[in-house]
């Protein structure tokens, strides 16, 4: 069977959403969009490691808090892969802070504030093969058959 053009983003569900029990429930949002989980860990992010995933907004006066927000508990690190992943995982997050998100998004839904926003995706291709090479090493993202890609992509229609 074909495989349709694939993307894989990385997600990291931030230290509010693991305080707040929440990570079944946002994980369970992309696996039924029909996201591939490729890669998963649970990780205490040090400040090095944010430093360098947040190096574009270092001279924002929220950057001190948000490292420390982000390293003040444990983050669970995700890669996930399907068609167009990187807008379809951003869509499922919603606008940036929880009192802007519409209804239905992961932030509109569990969130009101800017800065506990439960969620991270890549916001372009480029940015999450940075992104997943800072999060995951060697053979952490795995490569394995999709079992339900049949019923995700109708890939039996695009053969006809
Ligand atoms: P997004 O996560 O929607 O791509 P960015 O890239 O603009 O948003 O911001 C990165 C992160 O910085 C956000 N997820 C949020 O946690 C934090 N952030 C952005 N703007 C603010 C702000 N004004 N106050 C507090 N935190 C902010």
């Amino acid at each position: 069977m074909p495989v349709p053009p694939m993307q894989t983003t990385l997600v990291l569900v931030k230290p509010d959403g693991v305080g707040r029990a929440l990570v079944g429930e946002i994980l369970a949002r992309f696996e039924r969009k029909g996201l591939q989980v490729v890669g998963l860990k649970l990780a205490h992010l040090g400040k090095d490691l944010l430093e360098r995933h947040y190096g574009e907004h270092k001279a924002k006066s929220f950057y001190p808090g948000l490292i420390q927000f982000m390293s003040s508990g444990p983050s669970v690190v995700l890669a996930l892969r399907g068609l167009n992943a990187v807008s379809i995982v951003r869509g499922l997050m919603g606008k940036t802070f929880g009192k802007d998100a519409a209804p239905g998004t992961i932030r509109g839904d569990f969130g009101i504030s800017d800065s506990f926003n439960l969620v991270h995706g890549s916001d372009s291709p480029e940015s999450a093969a940075r992104e997943l090479a800072l999060f995951f090493g060697p053979g952490e993202v795995l490569d394995y058959p999709q079992g339900n890609r049949g019923w995700i992509y109708d890939v039996a229609a695009e053969l006809s």
